[in-house]
This record gives C-alpha cells, sequence and structure tokens, in this order.
C-alpha cells in the first residue's frame, strides 16, 4: 500500500513537472523567437537586445562572420562529446554499479589521443584564422587613402588624395540632438566614404592611445602617437555604420564615437565638392591637443567621481 501511494506521489509529481516545463517552454521559445527577430534586424548600430554581431558591410567581415560560425559548429561539437563523456562516466561508474574503484591509472593510447587530438583540432582552427589575418592585414590595392587621427575626444579624418580635405568629428551633445539622431552615436561630420571602393585607412593619434573601430566593417585599429598603423575596408552597401573608440582613453572615451556614411560613387564625387568647399575655412586639428569645446562643457556639467591614488 506504501509503495502504491509512494507510486502514485511519484507520478503526480512527474506530472506537476512536466506541466512545470511545459509552461517555461512557451516563454523561452518566444523570447528565443524575439531574440533571433532582433538578430535578424540589426543594421549597423547596436540595438537593444541584440544577439550576434553586426551584419557585416565589408568583406572582412563577412570573412570573420564565416570563421566565427566555423569555430561555433567546432566548439559545439566538442562541447557534446566532453557532455557525453561525462554523462558516460557518470552513469557507468556510478557508486551503485561501480563499487569498487578501478586501479588503471595509465593507458597509453588514450592518452596519446587525447594529446594529438587537441593538436589536430587546433591545426585546423588556425589554418583558416592565420588565412583570415592576412586578408585582413594585405591592403588590396587601395583607390584613395583616409587618414584617421584620434584625439582626446575627437576624430580627424583627412582625404589625403583630395588635396588633404580634413575635418573633425565630434559628437554631438545630447541637448543639440534632432529627431532621428542617435545618443552618444551621432556626430557632427561623418566620414563620408563611396561604396565598392577599397579604402586604405591610416590611424594615429596625438596624445593617448584610442582604437578606430566600426563592428559592422570588421575594422578595429589602435590610433598610437607617433605611429602610422594601416587597415582597409571596402563597404559594400550604402548606409550609415557607427562605432566607437575601443580604447578607454580617459573621462571622455564614451563620447566619441565613430560615423561612416557610405554612398553610391556620383554622390560621393557631389558631396567631395561641397566638403572641400564647407571645410576649406577650417584649418585641419582645430583644437588639436585640447578636447573639443562642446566636450569640455559637457565634462564640466558631470561629476568626475574621486579616484583612488595610484588608479
Ligand atoms: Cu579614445
Amino acid at each position: 500500500m506504501v509503495r502504491l501511494m509512494e507510486s502514485i506521489r511519484q507520478k503526480a509529481a512527474r506530472g506537476r513537472l512536466g506541466r512545470a516545463l511545459g509552461a517555461l517552454a512557451v516563454p523561452a521559445l518566444v523570447c528565443i523567437a524575439i531574440m533571433a527577430l532582433a538578430g535578424v534586424a540589426a543594421a549597423s548600430e547596436p540595438r537593444p537586445w541584440q544577439l550576434g554581431m553586426q551584419p557585416p558591410a565589408t568583406p572582412i567581415k563577412e570573412r570573420i562572420h564565416a570563421f566565427h560560425d566555423e569555430l561555433l559548429v567546432i566548439c559545439t561539437l566538442i562541447t557534446i562529446f566532453v557532455l557525453g563523456l561525462l554523462a558516460y562516466v557518470m552513469v557507468k561508474f556510478s557508486h551503485k554499479r561501480h563499487p569498487v574503484a578501478t586501479r588503471t591509472s595509465h593507458n597509453p593510447v588514450i592518452e596519446v589521443l587525447w594529446t594529438v587530438v587537441p593538436v589536430l583540432i587546433l591545426i585546423l582552427i588556425a589554418i583558416p584564422s592565420f588565412k583570415l589575418m592576412y586578408f585582413m592585414d594585405e591592403i588590396p590595392n587601395a583607390e584613395m587613402t583616409i587618414k584617421v587621427t584620434g584625439h582626446q575626444w575627437y576624430w580627424t579624418y583627412e582625404y589625403t588624395d583630395q588635396n588633404s580635405l580634413s575635418f573633425d568629428s565630434s559628437l554631438i551633445p545630447e541637448k543639440d540632438l534632432k529627431p532621428g539622431q542617435k545618443r552618444l552615436l551621432d556626430v557632427d561630420n561623418p566620414l563620408v566614404v563611396p561604396v565598392n571602393t577599397t579604402v586604405r585607412v591610416q590611424v594615429t593619434g596625438t596624445d593617448v592611445i584610442h582604437s578606430w573601430f566600426v563592428p559592422s566593417f570588421g575594422v578595429q585599429e589602435y590610433a598610437v602617437i607617433g605611429r602610422l598603423n594601416e587597415t582597409w575596408m571596402k563597404v559594400l552597401r550604402e548606409g550609415m555604420y557607427y562605432g566607437e573608440c575601443n580604447q578607454i582613453c580617459g573621462v571622455n572615451h564614451a563620447f566619441m564615437p565613430i560615423v561612416v556614411k557610405a554612398v553610391a560613387k556620383p554622390e560621393f564625387d557631389k558631396w567631395l565638392v561641397e566638403a572641400k568647399k564647407k571645410f576649406a575655412a577650417v584649418p585641419p586639428d582645430k583644437t588639436d591637443g585640447e578636447a573639443a569645446p562642446a566636450l569640455l562643457a559637457a565634462a564640466a556639467a558631470r561629476p568626475v567621481e574621486a579616484t583612488p591614488a595610484g588608479n
């Protein structure tokens, strides 16, 4: 009788557990669907609840995505294999089934296997990894060159093949934002590039180390004083692409975003004519070595937390 009661109680518990799992499954599936949609709908900027990386806009980023997906398959297979092994060991060698522990401590075949197989897997990963690194590093025949200079806390862009057309690009303070502009992301003068054009990007700095980073381009280059680092990009689609300084560079590190506007070639030529007129009167690096006035005002208005000595 007691056994029967126990069996009924267990069945009831299993039923409750099943219902609870069923109830959890629906919101979980909804969450997964929302996150998947957010990933699909993501443009070239960070979005709330975004899952995964921003969609690729250059050949470099396309290859980074492909490599990431390959690695994900390898990681998943390894994880499933290790999980399977653990489950097998836990069941087969549990205390109940296997009360007396084996004295085996060495098995040459297994030891060679668990050394050689991971090495082979690493080689399998290293080959496409090195190919991708060379692809990112070797600049194909560049059709134009842009020099990017990082300052505390804004960027200067110089079109070296356009009579050194140059201008500064600073964050738009929150109070000056127009409808549709993004807080902490939009700038007064975005970098404009033509689509389907190989652009050599030279990156340097004037004060501390910054990093020019546009996620959807797969481009991230340190801006170091006295050094000229190089990378390249070929934007495949028109649009606005957002990035940020990716090296903690000081109190206003979070306030020097990057905006790249990719346009069709005829539109770019038109913009060049206008930009040469617009920026002709403004000498480059107008506030070299100093923070942009708007940012200075913003920094003064913001309480600065005391920093412990030594940091
Ligand atoms: Cu910076």
